[in-house]
């Protein structure tokens, strides 16, 4: 169960982020108010909000979620892997220590992005990416195993146009998992029950269990669809101006 969610409202500067599709600029006031659903949409999942000052040096700072890892027994700072990112963490830190005992860090030369971290219960799957290096990736297995977590690493590099693990990757509970189809070829999620985004509505495999609903993308009709004949209660989120800079739903938030 979550009850809190660490969001950050994106800043003027949001159009000068990172990104590597080809959707065109995005457009700040739309980004703001699908923010602001977004924030609603936790909050009709009885998740309250922790809003952390817009960060107007780091135009990815909206994508809080590559910033730490948070687990029921502890926290880990990340170390992002893009250099313009790096400075995020410091903002991060204040906010993690009211709420969290067990504190940890990704040390240099390791860099991890959250966005690459799959929390599957007792067990983390960790993707190796152009983000997240092998060192990184370990330093945070050992962070989790001091918790008592298992993890699993999986290199994603070269496997599909996709930014991070989680780009390609969702846990719902009960042993569920949403994948793509290029991860398909992983024999570690062999043993889940698992469901298959189409190619068309990659994007839509970002989704986000919080409590007893799933947020899910708005526009892919076939994985809604998919999600709501299980049984799950779904959110449709429209997500296009985040889309446009390589963000899912996921990414805006961490919860805990
Ligand atoms: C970046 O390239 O770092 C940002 N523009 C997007 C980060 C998205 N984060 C995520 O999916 N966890």
């Amino acid at each position: 169960m979550f009850t809190k969610a660490i969001v950050r409202m994106p800043g003027s500067n949001f159009a000068a982020g990172l990104t590597s599709v080809n959707l065109g600029a995005p457009d700040l006031d739309r980004a703001l108010q699908q923010h602001d659903a977004y924030c609603k949409a936790l909050e009709s999942c009885d998740v309250e909000i922790i809003r952390l000052a817009v960060d107007e040096e780091h135009p990815d700072s909206t994508f809080v979620e590559d910033t730490a890892v948070l687990t029921p027994r502890g926290a880990v700072i990340t170390r992002p892997g893009a250099k313009s990112r790096l400075g995020e963490i410091t903002s991060i830190e204040p906010v993690l220590r009211e709420h969290f005992a067990n504190v940890q860090f990704i040390r240099e030369p390791g860099t991890v992005d959250g966005g690459d971290v799959c929390d599957a219960g007792e067990h983390f799957f960790i993707g190796i990416s152009e983000r997240t290096n092998s060192e990184g990736a370990e330093q945070l297995a050992r962070a989790l195993e001091s918790f008592g977590y298992s993890s699993s690493l999986i290199d994603i590099r070269g496997t599909s146009n996709i930014l991070h693990l989680k780009s390609g990757l969702a846990y719902l509970g009960g042993k569920r998992l949403v994948i793509i189809e290029a991860f398909r070829k992983f024999e570690e999620f062999s043993g889940y029950d698992i469901i298959f985004v189409n190619k068309a509505e990659e994007y839509a495999a970002n989704c986000v269990r919080v409590n007893d609903k799933v947020l899910v993308a708005a526009g892919f009709d076939d994985t809604n669809r998919k999600l709501k004949q299980l049984g799950y209660q779904t959110i449709a989120l429209e997500m296009s101006e985040f889309q446009k800079m390589d963000g899912g739903l996921s990414c805006l938030s961490l919860r805990f």
